[in-house]
């Protein structure tokens, strides 16, 4: 039994009590959806990273150790950054009803909280981007608090006039609540109308850039007709634009004008260049079919998407510069300090790594790297890939260490020979008689796929059909016709490489060089 409450045994105090905090926590929600809102409508028109939510997710992205990392990656696979931004809008929430609970007792006790939430923004901000990414926190701020102040004057009349009023007629104050509840209703519509208004900024600013592209001086040749006409659950031959996986530390989709845009080239070099997207353009452009794979697929996973890329041979870019005898990394960087590492000696091989403006006979995507980004064949994206690149920095390991480096990923990983069954689903149900299995292989750089096996509830391997060769860098499409039988079965597919490798049975998960193993999956026929 509490002793500090003026009535104790009167329960209809104490649900009134109840029910005004809900009242005075959703002023608190509503002021700062407002704020949140505004600020990214501002973001959305300036920097959207800056907005105060993604700085936030951005800066949480940054301190998460890799293995908590993997394991959100492995759990919500694409959905793991929607799951970020939700999580932080639920705490920030939460938060904001504290402070509109706190508002009650004294409107600058909400307010601070308010202010403190919106600082952390301020400093995610500041860290992630610069100075300038402060505005649209300073807008959170003033509107956030500027609301609460305004439903704050509101509610606490309601609650004079309650007080006042004797306790018998608590609904006589009920006209004045819904008053309340109206202004805060507003609020909310403003932030939903600000909210959708950035949304709305971000998606025509984020759309893709329509820029005849020159044609390529080495073109890529004719491109074979993929099995998905014939089998359409088998992922197609060549990955859209649109469909293309997509995996980087972001929470937005970078605007960056190729007009002002460089890249540089710059370290051990014997001079340093600087391009524009017009030199860039001016040069010999390379068109090649490459298969790209993120070292954080696991086996069987989405990262993994073919395409055909146009760019500049990177070797050519070094030439230019002349590449001095100490250097063993390419340290590259995009517009914003993301920092990539890639062994020198691997990507000027005789491999067909270029700085890419092509994909698919468009500009690269704003999502891919707009207007220029790396594409080495045969390793995997996190230590060749950089988007939205600005500068290639010829330089040593042990002078210079990229992004995942710094988190423990390693320094050299190709591409490991690896299949994905893409159809039938895992747990299908299937009727007895013939089923297609099918899905991709690849083995970049080690030969292409020679052959993809299929074995059925542990048996025998027996190959699976293929379907065109593209080249050795790009994947290659499969199927094996099943006769079922009524029952509980498994599947599994594995790859041999044209060099004569064959996909490890040997479990390994993506950190720290990429993930092994065989994939094998159950279904159901009958
Ligand atoms: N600037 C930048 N480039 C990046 C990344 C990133 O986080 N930032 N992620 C890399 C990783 S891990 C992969 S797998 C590829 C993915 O390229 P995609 O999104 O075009 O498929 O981009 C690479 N390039
Ligand atoms: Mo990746």
């Amino acid at each position: 039994m509490t002793t500090d409450t003026p009535d104790p045994g009167n329960a209809g105090t104490r649900t009134h009590g109840v029910v005004s905090a809900l009242l005075w926590a959703s002023l608190g929600v509503v002021s700062t959806l407002l704020g949140m809102a505004a600020a990214h409508l501002v973001a959305a028109l300036l920097v959207p990273s800056s907005s105060p939510v993604l700085a936030v997710g951005s800066q949480v992205i940054d301190l998460t150790p890799t293995p908590m990392k993997e394991w959100a990656i492995r759990q919500f696979g694409t959905a793991d950054k929607l799951i970020l931004v939700g999580s932080v809008i639920l705490v920030v929430l939460a938060l904001a009803g504290v402070a509109g609970v706190l508002a009650r007792r004294r409107l600058a006790y909400g307010a601070g909280l308010l202010v403190a939430l919106v600082l952390l923004a301020a400093v995610a901000a500041v860290n992630q981007g610069g100075v300038t990414d402060l505005l649209p926190s300073l807008v959170a701020a003033v509107v956030g608090v500027a609301s609460l102040w305004w439903l704050h004057g509101k509610a606490s009349a309601t609650r004079a006039g309650a007080d006042a009023a004797p306790a018998s007629s608590t609904s006589g104050a009920t006209p004045s609540r819904r008053g309340v509840l109206i202004a805060a209703g507003a609020l909310a519509a403003a932030a939903a109308v600000l909210g959708g208004a950035g949304r709305f900024i971000t998606t025509l600013r984020t759309g893709n850039v329509d820029i005849a592209l020159p044609a390529p001086a080495d073109p890529a040749g004719a491109f074979p007709e993929g099995l998905e006409g014939k089998f359409k659950d088998i992922t197609p031959l060549r990955v859209s634009n649109a469909d293309f996986y997509r995996v980087d530390t972001r929470l937005d989709t970078p605007v960056i004008d190729q007009d002002t845009w460089t890249l540089t080239i710059d370290g051990d070099v014997e001079k340093e260049i600087e391009l524009t997207f017009d030199d860039l353009l001016a040069m010999d452009l390379i068109e090649r079919d490459i298969t790209m794979t993120c070292v954080s697929n696991s086996v069987g996973g989405e990262f993994v998407g073919s395409a055909r890329w146009l760019g500049v041979r990177l070797t050519d870019l070094l030439d230019m510069a002349g590449v001095g005898d100490k250097a063993d990394q390419i340290y590259t960087t995009d517009f914003d300090g993301m920092t990539i590492s890639t062994p020198l000696d691997l990507a000027t091989d005789g491999r067909d790594a270029m700085i890419a403006i092509g994909m698919n006979g468009e500009a690269l995507p704003r999502a891919h790297g707009f207007p220029a980004r790396m594409i080495v064949p045969g390793l995997y994206g996190f230590i060749s890939a950089t988007k939205w690149i600005t500068r290639i920095t010829l330089t040593t390991y042990a002078d210079k260490s990229a992004y995942w480096t710094d988190r423990d990923w390693a320094t050299d990983a190709p591409i490991k020979v690896s299949t994905r069954i893409d159809t039938p689903a895992s747990l299908a149900q299937l009727s007895t008689g013939e089923n297609v299995i099918g899905g991709v292989a690849w083995a970049q750089q080690l030969g292409g796929v020679d052959q993809v096996q299929v074995r059925i509830d542990g048996g025998a391997w027996k190959d699976a059909e293929m379907g065109p060769s593209v080249n050795n860098d790009y994947w290659r499409q499969w199927f094996y016709r099943w006769d079922a039988s009524e029952g509980q079965h498994t599947v599994a597919a594995r790859a041999i490489s044209g060099d004569g490798t064959t996909q490890t049975p040997a479990r390994a998960l993506p950190f720290p060089e990429g993930a092994s193993g065989i994939q094998e999956l159950r279904v159901t026929v009958g």
